[in-house]
């Protein structure tokens, strides 16, 4: 099976740690396909990026969707590698196969570990969109959200502190907060996770690897997104200006 994993930044750099991440992660035989947009902002840090977003993710899902189905190898899901879950139901509007979001797929993974998590993202100005999807998964009263403030694309140097800051807020979450397992609140932090459930001693999970696993089971159960309901395929009607190309059909 082929399994689209999609960075809605534009950061290629990122995108190739992400995809390395999920191919460790996929089952032999999984095939990842691990992409960006070539619009949109270079990291996602609060509500004014991940809007923006979002016509890049859908742009990349069709065009991804359509080229392998007419290579005959449809992909078998999409992961959407943003711990904001950028975009999330419009993708499983317009997808064929299941549509997985980093955030969901680390809750429900951590929520299977223990009482209670901490979720560690980056800077503050994200923590309220990762608590309203905590909300929104029926998470809320078993996580806390906290951030280590560092920019997303600091992760990528290894000079910028940004381990040593992550590493205080998971210590902190541990501590204080009493979690009783860590998710990395962010998709740049997603090679880290094996390092740091040795160095701290509890489950520390990784969205993209869940989503990745996730994935390869709705897969294998051949189960897709509901067409029934909200996540039907958008109704054909005109759109206007720069985004007229995204006109459903
Ligand atoms: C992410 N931003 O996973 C989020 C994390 C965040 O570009 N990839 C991004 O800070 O919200």
């Amino acid at each position: 099976m082929e399994i689209l994993v999609v960075n809605p930044n534009t950061t290629a750099s990122m995108t190739a740690r992400i995809g390395a991440a999920a191919r460790d992660a996929a089952a032999p035989g999984t095939r990842i396909l691990a992409v960006n947009p070539a619009m949109g902002p270079a990291s996602i840090e609060g509500y004014y990026d991940e809007a923006l977003a979002v016509p890049g993710l859908l742009e990349e899902i069709t065009r991804r969707e359509r080229e392998a189905a007419r290579a005959g190898t449809p992909l078998a899901g999409t992961v959407i590698a943003c711990f904001d879950d950028v975009g999330l139901d419009a993708a499983r509007c317009v997808a064929r196969g299941p549509v997985v979001g980093i955030c969901e797929a680390a809750m429900q993974t951590a929520s299977l570990l223990g009482g209670s998590f901490g979720v560690v993202t980056t800077l503050q100005r994200s923590v309220p969109a990762l608590e309203r999807l905590a909300q929104r998964y029926g998470m809320a009263g078993r996580c806390r959200v906290r951030a280590a403030e560092v920019p997303v694309l600091a992760l990528e140097d290894p000079t910028s502190g940004a381990l040593e800051r992550l590493r205080a807020e998971i210590a902190r979450s541990l501590d204080e907060d009493g979690a009783e397992s860590i998710v990395l609140g962010c998709a740049g932090m997603a090679d880290l996770a094996r390092a740091l459930s040795q160095e701290f001693g509890v489950p520390v999970v990784d969205g993209v690897s869940a989503a990745v696993k996730l994935v390869e089971g709705l897969a294998a159960l051949g189960l897709r997104t509901s067409k029934r309901g909200g996540y039907a395929h958008p109704l054909p009607k005109a759109y206007a200006g720069m985004l007229a190309g995204f006109a459903p059909v």
